[in-house]
């Protein structure tokens, strides 16, 4: 491969293969709820418990042996031992699994499931079990302040300079396994090539912003990737 900056940006459907559901392929429906619904501080508001089960679940799965890197994960931690920090990845994931297969370079851009926040101090704490609404705080010893450290529908998403900064001086920006639907991850192609870097689709389909990428590869994540790094 002759890039030599790349950002990549991953999505649900490169965990997909690793048995973490993603959002649309149900029509991002959980437990008969709209994931817009239950991703939201309104949802959060009108429904803590409701919001915190739904996390909760999501934490017990990725903690479980049952899920773990699958092959696009190892393929971009092994190519991080070759460009170092001239390879970031963005992802759009709260999984922890780029980490698992190796990762350093990982910037979670709507947040972390093994995270959580006080609502108040904004203090992160590493979470690996339940958060309860009954759960004290550490930091003001309120209860009900601990959330999920989760970038919610009409929350700021991170480190966005930091990111923009990374895609400007990138010559390839590579999405895999997102449906383009979210933004603003779902612009970062067109900022992309505005600043003059190749741009490529990994994904099973088309996404919704297909047309703003100058290659497309689809099939299977764990099989595409891969072969495009090695
Ligand atoms: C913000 C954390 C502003 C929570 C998530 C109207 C138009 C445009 C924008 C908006 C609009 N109305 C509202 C907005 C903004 C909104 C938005 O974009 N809404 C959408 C629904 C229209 N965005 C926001 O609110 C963002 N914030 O704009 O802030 C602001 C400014 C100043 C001050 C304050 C605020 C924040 C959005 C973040 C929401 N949080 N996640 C959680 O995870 O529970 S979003 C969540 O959904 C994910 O993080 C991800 O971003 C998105 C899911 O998308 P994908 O990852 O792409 O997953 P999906 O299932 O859709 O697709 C998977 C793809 O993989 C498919 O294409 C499939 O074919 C493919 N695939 C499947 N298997 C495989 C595969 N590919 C390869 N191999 C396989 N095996």
């Amino acid at each position: 491969m002759s890039y030599k900056r790349i950002v990549v940006l991953t999505g649900a459907g490169i965990s997909a293969e690793s048995g973490i559901k993603t959002f649309r392929a149900e029509d991002g429906l959980w437990e008969e709820h709209r994931v817009e619904d239950v991703a939201t501080p309104e949802g959060y508001a009108a429904n803590p418990v409701l919001v915190q089960r739904f996390y909760n679940g999501r934490r017990a799965q990725l903690l479980s042996d049952a899920v773990k890197p699958n092959p696009a994960h190892l393929a971009l931690a092994k190519l991080e031992e070759v460009l170092g920090d001239d390879l970031l990845v963005v992802t759009q994931n709260i999984d922890n699994l780029h980490e698992q297969a190796g990762s350093k370079n990982v910037i979670h851009m709507h947040g972390e499931l093994l995270k959580m926040r006080c609502a108040y101090t904004d203090i992160v704490y590493p979470i690996l079990g339940d958060i309860s609404v009954d759960d004290r705080c550490e930091c003001c010893g309120m209860r009900g302040a601990l959330r999920p450290h989760v970038v919610w529908f009409g929350e700021m998403p991170l480190q966005m300079e930091e990111i923009y900064d990374a895609i400007e001086g990138c010559d390839l920006f590579l999405a895999i396994g997102t449906s383009g639907n979210v933004y603003p991850a779902a612009g970062f192609v067109r900022h992309a090539a505005m600043s003059g870097a190749h741009t490529m689709e990994i994904n099973l389909e088309p996404s919704a912003v297909e047309s703003a990428f100058a290659e497309h590869r689809y099939g299977l994540a764990g099989e595409v990737v891969p072969a495009f790094v090695a």
